[in-house]
């Protein structure tokens, strides 16, 4: 007998962007060789041997890291989902260009690695710190401005300051693997994951705002069209939800279903999953597993649906944070496509 495993979807191949077969991502730890990929370049060469990072800027005591020196830190282990801001793309209409996302761009396991706090309080970050930059070893040319340009980001002092957002080495208890950001990656959870930058060469506190194309070219909301006002940030992850199960336009036979799927949000714990089956004229609750340990993770979702009629059937699904969030009826259109977070939606046949 073959053993037939899922694969992952090719979007680009150079720089190499796949996404994940969301159908198959049941596990709170996706194993890496099902993990999204997503990249602005092509990938890095690194010399591992001689690999040093700095922490420079407006810190105390400037300071040159080995990967031994950071091994030797206090380290913690979080679950924490990454999802592309740029995730259901391909679902806006009008449609927008940007990689032809459909609802793979996501995935989540667990990172461990050393606070970026401690490495600043270890520098000394000093009054006047305003915005922490952190740079990727990849590099390359941008069609709208002239120039190499690093992968590069920035991060506001308190987000960087948060005790969850590590510098990683390991992912789900192995080395980060080279395409995931080998030896070190940033891991930001809440935030949309342009801010996880991957193969960090080095960290910089500065007291102004960082002008990077990576944070105003690109990972800016655009409202309009035509123009580039009332624009602003892509930060937090909005609440959300996929279903995985049944698969979009599978045919089914009458009778019982699972419907399955995930849930997540940026700031507090996803509360509740509810499906609709009348087009969203009325919901129903589904069971939600446990909630992970610190609400960066998806929660994991099933509702029971007996279908007793032949036909043609759409199935929603929209989950509702702590804070109140719920999923939009219809998208929250923008010119680069970001942060899609409609109630998901797939069209089943029943015969
Ligand atoms: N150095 C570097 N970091 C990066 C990127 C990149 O192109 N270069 N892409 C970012 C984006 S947009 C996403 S969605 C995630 C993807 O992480 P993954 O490839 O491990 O899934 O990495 C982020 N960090
Ligand atoms: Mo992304």
């Amino acid at each position: 007998m073959s053993i037939v495993k899922p694969y992952l979807t090719t979007r680009s191949l150079v720089p190499e962007n796949q996404e994940s077969p969301i159908s198959f991502l049941r596990t709170s730890a996706v194993d890496s060789s099902l993990f999204y990929k997503r990249n602005h370049f092509s990938y890095p060469h690194l010399s591992y041997s001689s690999y040093w990072i700095p922490i420079s800027g407006l810190v105390e005591t400037p300071l040159l890291l080995s990967m031994q020196d950071i091994l030797q830190l206090p380290s913690k282990t979080i679950e924490v989902v990454l999802e592309c801001a740029g995730n259901k793309r391909s679902f806006l209409r009008p449609k927008v260009f940007g990689e032809q996302w459909e609802k793979g761009a996501i995935s989540q396991g667990f990172w461990k690695g050393v606070p970026l706090r401690t490495l600043l309080q270890l520098a000394g970050v000093k009054q006047g710190a305003k915005e922490v930059v952190i740079e990727g070893y990849d590099a390359g040319k941008r069609t709208d401005i002239d120039g190499v340009f690093s992968y590069t980001r920035s991060l506001p002092i308190e987000k960087a300051l948060h005790p969850d957002s590590i510098l990683a080495y390991e992912y789900n208890q192995k080395p980060i693997p080279y395409k995931h950001g080998y030896p070190l990656r940033l891991i930001v959870p809440q935030w949309y994951a342009m801010a996880s930058v991957k193969w960090v060469r080095q960290i910089k506190v500065i007291s102004t705002a960082f002008t990077g194309p990576f944070q105003t070219k690109d990972y800016v909301y655009y409202p309009h069209k035509e123009n580039d006002e009332d624009a602003f940030p892509v930060t937090f992850m909005h609440v959300n939800s996929t279903i995985q199960a049944p698969a979009d336009r599978e045919i089914l036979k009458t009778g019982k279903h699972t419907v399955k799927g995930i849930a997540w949000t940026g700031i507090g714990q996803v509360e509740k999953v509810e499906i609709s089956l009348d087009g969203g004229k009325t919901w129903l609750p589904a069971e939600l597993s446990p909630a992970g340990d610190h609400g960066y993770s998806w929660r994991f979702w099933t509702f029971d649906w007996y279908a007793s009629e032949k036909g043609e059937y759409a199935i929603l699904s929209k989950a509702t944070d702590s804070n109140g969030h719920t999923q939009p009826n219809q998208p929250y259109w923008n010119r680069k496509g970001y942060g899609y977070h409609a109630v998901d939606r797939i069209v089943v046949k029943v015969e």
